[in-house]
């Protein structure tokens, strides 16, 4: 039996190699060379792979995400009926999301951007001292990552708040959730994080009426998914001043067209859906316990929940 991998081929190649660092005994295809449909019990998948693909193979027990997000597998058609898909729960995926959340922050909060345009002008300008105490930062998403952000933000001594979709208690965090809730974090938020999956629910979350909602001169960091922000909304908000500044790693579609406005936008800062880059070394470990588990018909780790969709 074999495990189909597919993504870039120079990734799938590092991949094949961290899972035979885990298991010499397992058999590896690269798509699209999957072999013998019926050999695949294992689908390890990133964005571009085709679900109806998937639908060829017979014998396949087990799909995983190759990333936190799982959005790529839920849209149409869906996974093949019936079998079951994990997400990668990763430290370090959540460790570099906690450190690009934590850069943009500072970057926004300690007037980055003020300042290089003042170095740009050789202006010798101090501007006003910011008040971390004061800066009250919402996170929309408190999961695996967003939770971890929170903490990081909270230790340094910044105001945080999370909104979810259901109640949730998070340590230090003031928690807020449902529609009402999300009015409520959103007018107190001086930096709005977003870190929420991307579901039917959340797509276009971020559109004018949660941006006029904001503090005037808020910043919005998105490391979640581009179909979260409705583009046009977020233009026109920078445009007006309401949003002071965007960092955005995620985008609609990927890679960003040349000619879109973010690209040479001075209140955009962006990276190329590279806040938190999967390393497989650290990933392996729980795809190959996944396939023993789902060999040996027991509960499988990291499961998606196909109703709540993440
Ligand atoms: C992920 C991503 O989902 O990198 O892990 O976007």
């Amino acid at each position: 039996m074999a495990v189909l991998l597919s993504t870039k081929a120079a990734t799938m190649d590092w991949w094949r190699r961290a899972l035979l660092a885990v298991d010499p005994g397992l058999t590896i295809r690269l798509f699209p060379d999957a072999g013998d449909p019926a050999e695949i019990e294992a689908a390890v998948v990133w964005t571009a792979h085709d679900m109806a693909e998937l639908r060829r193979y017979p014998n396949l027990k087990l799909i995983v995400s190759m990333g936190a997000g799982v959005d790529h597998l839920l849209r149409p058609p869906g996974p093949p009926p019936g079998i079951p898909v994990a997400r990668l729960v990763d430290r370090m995926l959540t460790t570099q999301m906690g450190e690009w959340v934590l850069l943009n922050v500072l970057r926004f909060h300690r007037q980055d951007l003020d300042y290089r345009a003042l170095q740009a002008a050789k202006r010798w300008e101090e501007l006003p001292a910011p008040v971390t105490a004061e800066t009250r930062i919402g996170i929309l998403g408190l999961g695996e990552l967003g939770s971890h952000a929170a903490g990081l933000l909270t230790r340094l001594g910044f105001p945080v708040m999370g909104w979810t979709r259901r109640p949730k208690v998070v340590d230090g965090v003031q928690t807020f959730h449902g529609a009402d809730g999300l009015a409520a974090m959103a007018a107190q938020s001086n930096i709005l994080v977003c870190l929420l999956p991307l579901t039917p629910e959340t797509r276009g979350i971020v559109d004018a009426a949660l941006l006029s909602r904001l503090p005037k001169g808020a910043f919005l960091i998105n490391g979640a998914r581009g179909g979260h922000v409705v583009d046009a909304d977020l233009l026109a908000a920078l445009e007006t001043g309401q949003v002071a500044a965007a960092a955005l790693d995620v985008f609609q579609p990927e890679p960003l067209p040349a000619d879109h406005a973010y690209w040479s936008h001075p209140k955009v800062v962006m990276t190329p859906h590279a806040a938190s880059i999967t390393i497989p070394e650290s990933a392996a470990p729980q795809v190959v316990e996944n396939l023993r588990r789902a060999r040996a018909g027991e509960a499988l780790m990291n499961l998606v929940d196909f109703s709540a969709g993440y």
